[in-house]
């Protein structure tokens, strides 16, 4: 085990736990990006966004950036992206600039997706790198947050070969083949407990599964492809290390919300549909809530900010105990056209939030 630097602000992790806190802990999906213009200097010199993911004192710079400049924030996000996973399985990533990601080698017939097998996880050794001088230099600050793609939304970006509007290339193969899709997403969620668990024996603090895609299923295709798939990682995270924190977040999912509680995770992510209270009552103690705000709210008045985010921490809330079981984020990430200037009123807002029991 390595030995790092003890944790000086834990409210993040208190939260997921469910123990009280003397505030909302905050942190912003995409938090690092491309709406800060230090990002960008720091992509410059890298030259390209894979040059930045796979240089660790890079990635290390872009993680720490939105930290130093919002003091606000409870928690940092490893800088790397969810397409590392299928990279490492050789299906040849680039991003060109100005447009999204790419696989030069999409899964298309029953050849390549037989072929598929989980990466070497020696190919992703930058990533635990990353993790590893990220932990070192936060000194304790906050916790840091490893990630993953759930294995849906690493399948999606695996069969389109990027990203989709429609998902006409993977729903085909789901309602044509699905026993290809069932196929790849058991090499996926191997895959993706092991590099969960190797960030972790890296440094991380925590653990969270972007299923960004779930939301494009139908009901009990969800269940039976996405979030069983999710359900046997966190069961393997938790088997392997049952003291780090898991976070799953289905954007669209607010409709399948127990479902989602059921699978062992410790806290739930939920986007702009939902509303925290109602959410908080399905759910009950069995997990922690992150989220909601609308990102897109970033683009509005520094009222509108403050009063979007008020409407959001009230709705949890409930006299007596608003300051357990709440992540403060957005519904999603960051859109790269959003004023830094916004970011800050935000999480001013998050910060000045007074519950009702102390008003
Ligand atoms: O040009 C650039 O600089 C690239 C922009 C960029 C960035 C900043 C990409 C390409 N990835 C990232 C970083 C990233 N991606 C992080 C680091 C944390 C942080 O910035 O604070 C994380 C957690 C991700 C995760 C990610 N990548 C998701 C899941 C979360 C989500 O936003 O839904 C997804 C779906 C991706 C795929 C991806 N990577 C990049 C882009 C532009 C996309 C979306 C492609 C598409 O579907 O159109």
């Amino acid at each position: 085990m390595r030995l790092f630097a003890p944790l000086i602000n834990d409210t993040y992790l208190r939260a997921i736990r469910r123990e009280p806190t003397s505030h909302t802990p905050a942190w912003l999906m995409r938090q690092a990006g491309r709406y800060l213009p230090e990002y960008l200097a720091t992509r410059s010199k890298a030259g390209s966004f894979m040059g930045l993911a796979t240089n660790p004192e890079l990635a290390c710079e872009v993680t720490l950036q939105p930290l130093d400049r919002y003091p606000q924030l409870d928690a940092a996000i490893l800088f790397s992206d969810i397409l590392t996973v299928p990279d490492a399985m050789g299906l040849g990533l680039s991003f060109a600039q100005g447009e999204g990601p790419k696989f030069a080698k999409p899964l298309r017939t029953e050849a390549d997706v037989m072929a598929l097998q989980a990466p070497d996880m020696n190919q992703l050794k930058y990533v635990f790198d990353a993790v590893t001088t990220i932990r070192t230099a936060l000194a304790g600050r906050v916790p840091l947050i490893g990630f993953s793609g759930s294995p849906w939304t690493l399948a999606c970006y695996m069969v389109e070969g990027g990203g989709s509007d429609d998902f006409r290339t993977i729903k085909t193969m789901l309602y044509s083949r699905p026993d290809l899709i069932d196929h790849i997403i058991a090499v996926n969620a191997a895959a993706v407990s092991e590099y969960l668990l190797e960030q972790v024996k890296a440094g991380a603090q925590a653990l969270m599964i972007f299923d960004t895609w779930g939301g494009v299923l139908p009901d009990g295709v969800y269940q039976r492809v996405s979030l069983a798939s999710m359900a046997q990682v966190v069961a393997t995270l938790k088997t392997a290390a049952p003291d780090i924190p898991v976070t799953v977040f289905t954007k669209g999912g607010g409709i399948w919300l127990q479902d989602i509680a059921n699978i062992g995770a410790d806290c739930v992510g939920v986007d702009w549909t939902v509303n925290l209270g109602k959410a908080r009552s399905l759910v009950g103690d069995k997990v922690a809530l992150q989220g909601n705000v609308d990102p897109f709210i970033l683009m509005g008045s520094d009222e509108q900010i403050t009063q979007q985010v008020h409407q959001s921490m009230a709705a949890f809330g409930k006299a007596g105990d608003t300051h357990t079981g709440h992540v403060f984020n957005l519904g999603h990430g960051i859109n790269q056209f959003t004023p830094p200037a916004a970011v800050d009123t935000l999480l001013n807002a998050v910060k000045s939030f007074k519950a009702p029991q102390d008003r």
